[in-house]
């Protein structure tokens, strides 16, 4: 079973609020259809966990909500869930014009954070819907915070999540750069602690209310599963069981 994350990035314009790269979640959408039309026992299992780009993160940043500020306000709610919402339809309307059984799962209605900030997120129905053979769909997305209101959950928070929760055989992340990169722009074939890549790890340069390349990392190393990060190019070779990019051990 593989969770994907679809980088928000990688399919919109990041620096235009709520603009859409339409040409990379094209290809996107092509890499996954041929994945899936390759698998012939129909065994590959697949859950699609996308981020924000320019939609999502603009409205919460306006709003100044973040993983842990929390607003109290149903219409600062309503911005961020209903931009995420926006994305998400045209990311599974993509999926949809390649006769791929993709429906949505919204956090908001799923998932909620104890007073601690800790994450829970029930995955009966995305269980469920793997087992009918569908492709779950989520995103990023505000959800109830006890004593903060609601705050934010990053696409890479609930890939994590969910990988565990599961038991992903492979998680992928879908990043605007082919992989981690060193001082010289190389990629980082591997990476088994974080100290391998601290010096190089910074932070993400566009509006982005959930970390950068560093805070990925630091999630993907906690995980049991082996867990690549590519660009789009990677994409297709990682969905038919290579290991583009750099991988987290
Ligand atoms: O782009 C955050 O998801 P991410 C979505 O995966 C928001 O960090 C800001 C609602």
């Amino acid at each position: 079973m593989i969770v994907l994350k679809l980088g928000g990035s990688v399919i919109t314009e990041k620096d235009r609020a709520e603009t859409l790269d339409g040409d990379a979640l094209e290809r996107a959408a092509d890499a996954i259809e041929t994945a899936l039309a390759d698998d012939e026992d129909e065994d590959e299992r697949l859950v699609i966990v996308h981020g924000g780009g320019s939609f999502g993160h603009h409205n919460a940043s306006e709003h100044g909500v973040t993983t842990t500020e929390g607003t109290h306000e149903a219409g600062a709610v309503m911005d961020i869930h209903g931009a995420m919402g926006t994305l998400n339809r045209f990311v599974l309307g993509r999926l949809h014009e390649r006769d791929l059984e993709a429906v949505p799962v919204h956090p908001l209605s799923t998932a909620s954070r104890d007073d601690d900030g800790d994450l829970d997120l029930p995955t009966t129905q995305v269980r469920t819907l793997l087992g009918e053979g569908f492709v779950p769909v989520l995103h990023g997305d505000v959800i109830a915070h006890a004593g903060t209101g609601a705050t934010i959950v990053s696409g890479d928070e609930l890939v994590v999540d969910l990988a565990r929760q599961l038991g992903a055989d492979r998680i992928g992340l879908c990043s605007t750069v082919p992989g981690v990169l060193d001082g010289n722009d190389e990629v980082i074939d591997e990476i088994v602690a974080f100290e391998d890549a601290a010096d190089v790890l910074g932070e993400s340069d566009a509006t982005d209310v959930t970390g950068g390349m560093a805070a990925k990392v630091r999630a993907l190393l906690e995980l049991e599963a082996e867990a690549s990060i590519f660009g789009l190019e990677g994409l297709e070779p990682f969905l038919a069981g290579e290991n583009p990019g750099t991988t987290i051990e």
